[in-house]
């Protein structure tokens, strides 16, 4: 009917915008997340970027990765943001990250792991099968390599989960997950002015009191003989088993295996099964029965962190959860929902440290939405599945390509023109 057709052409602007957004942050080789705001290579806003650009230009898509792999470490750690190009509009930027007299080419932290992911989507819709091919063979031993990393850096203990040692290796930089493993003391750091504040309202961005303990964490990791990853670990006053990171290296393990097998490399995906099967156990002490919710865990403490977090939802994408861990976060989700006009919060509305509008702290995230709705569908929760779609469109529609929204009005908020917005809307709301 009528009303059929106003939607697929107010979807089809929207496609279009999603295209224009993602060719004006093209910097070549590298998209960057929003311009001025972010103005380099982030790690995990490429890989998703990088099925977005899939959708219209397959040799960009790849270049994307390949362009995040060219600032991959010795030592297999692909870091959080690969500085190709100077700007003085982000704050830290590479001169704070290196040495005064050489500045640094990336930070000295990671971010999660959506890489694996990305290759297994770009070479399933690829129409160019032979470049698809070859460059998912080109890219495999990057991808073990930083897998590898992350459990010889990040899980010296094996325990099957991995730590990050600073909330921006999360993503969800300020995630009341993690308020009670951020109350160390904070050094004496050389003052700083954050330019964060020059693109975006304050009361959308986290505190000043937050930005103090990421970089006494930045300094102390620096002094550590320039991020060494075998002394990380063991001197950060932060060590976290993060349920994104760990969600997403979880499921990407999962699609690593299945491209080793592609390729016939059988040593590999014995080596993968191996951390699937580690993983799978240790998932199971993060959950909390009572509340029908995975938690964080503190790794110095030992404590589940008891912020109920959109993260909690994340072992469904990656395939964890038990069916009746699945049904009890269905339930969860579902009240979530019912809180607000449009989910999924990032923290439960009715947690005292919600707030709406700043960043990781309830506002919702098309990613995660993504993420989560993945994840429902595979368990079978397709209505669920289809309602978080329908938000996130509807978002989308209200308040355009934003980084993030009020989960309350529906309001834009953070950064305009936002490159991983903009890819969902390509890749999966389309
Ligand atoms: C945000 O993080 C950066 C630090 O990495 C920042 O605020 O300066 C987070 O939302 C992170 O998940 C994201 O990758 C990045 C770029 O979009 O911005």
């Amino acid at each position: 009917g009528s009303e059929e057709q106003l939607e697929n052409d107010v979807r089809a602007h929207i496609v279009e915008e999603a295209i224009r957004v993602l060719r004006s942050n093209d910097y070549g080789h590298y998209t960057v997340p929003a311009q001025g705001l972010y103005p380099f290579q982030w790690n995990w806003d490429s890989a998703l970027v990088s099925a977005g650009w899939a959708v219209f230009d397959e040799a960009r898509a790849w270049r994307e990765l390949e362009f995040l792999f060219s600032g991959q470490w010795e030592d297999g750690m692909v870091p959080s943001i690969v500085f190709h190009k100077p700007s003085d509009t982000y704050f830290p930027g590479p001169e704070i990250w290196g040495t005064p007299e050489r500045p640094s080419k990336s930070t000295g932290i990671s971010q999660p792991p959506v890489a694996a992911l990305s290759v297994r989507f770009l070479y399933e819709h690829a129409e160019h099968r032979k470049v698809a091919e070859e460059k998912m063979e080109s890219l495999f031993p990057k991808l073990l390599a930083w897998h590898r990393w992350w459990y010889k850096a990040r899980d010296p203990k094996n325990k099957g989960v991995v730590a990050i040692l600073h909330p921006w290796e999360s993503g969800m930089d300020n995630s009341p997950a993690w308020d009670d493993s951020m109350q160390f003391p904070v050094d004496d750091i050389p003052p700083y002015c954050r330019c964060d504040l020059n693109h975006v309202n304050a009361s959308m961005r986290p505190t000043k009191e937050t930005y103090d303990h990421y970089l006494t964490l930045l300094y102390r990791f620096k002094a550590a003989n320039f991020y060494d990853p075998d002394k990380l670990y063991w001197i950060s006053p932060f060590r976290v088993t993060d349920l994104c990171v760990n969600s997403i290296l979880f499921r990407a393990n999962r699609d690593l295996s299945w491209i080793a097998q592609k390729l016939g490399k059988q040593d590999a995906v014995d080596e993968i099964n191996q951390w699937l099967a580690k993983g799978f156990e240790a998932f199971s002490h993060l959950w909390d029965e009572d509340a029908g919710l995975f938690k964080c865990e503190d790794q110095i403490t030992g404590k589940l962190a008891d912020a109920p977090i959109s993260a909690a939802f994340l072992p469904l994408f990656a395939g964890v959860a038990s069916k009746e861990q699945a049904a009890k976060l269905a339930l969860n989700l579902d009240k979530w929902l019912n809180k607000v006009s449009y989910g999924v919060p990032s923290t439960d509305p009715d947690d005292s440290r919600f707030e709406q509008l700043r960043y990781w702290r309830g506002p919702v995230w098309l990613i995660i939405n993504w993420m989560i709705s993945n994840g429902l569908k595979h368990y079978g929760y397709t209505d669920l599945a289809k309602q978080i779609e329908d938000h996130s469109k509807a978002l989308t529609e209200k308040a355009g390509l934003r980084e993030y929204f009020d989960p309350i009005t529906g309001d834009g908020a953070g950064g305009r023109d936002f490159s991983w917005t903009a890819a969902m809307c390509l890749a999966w709301l389309d």
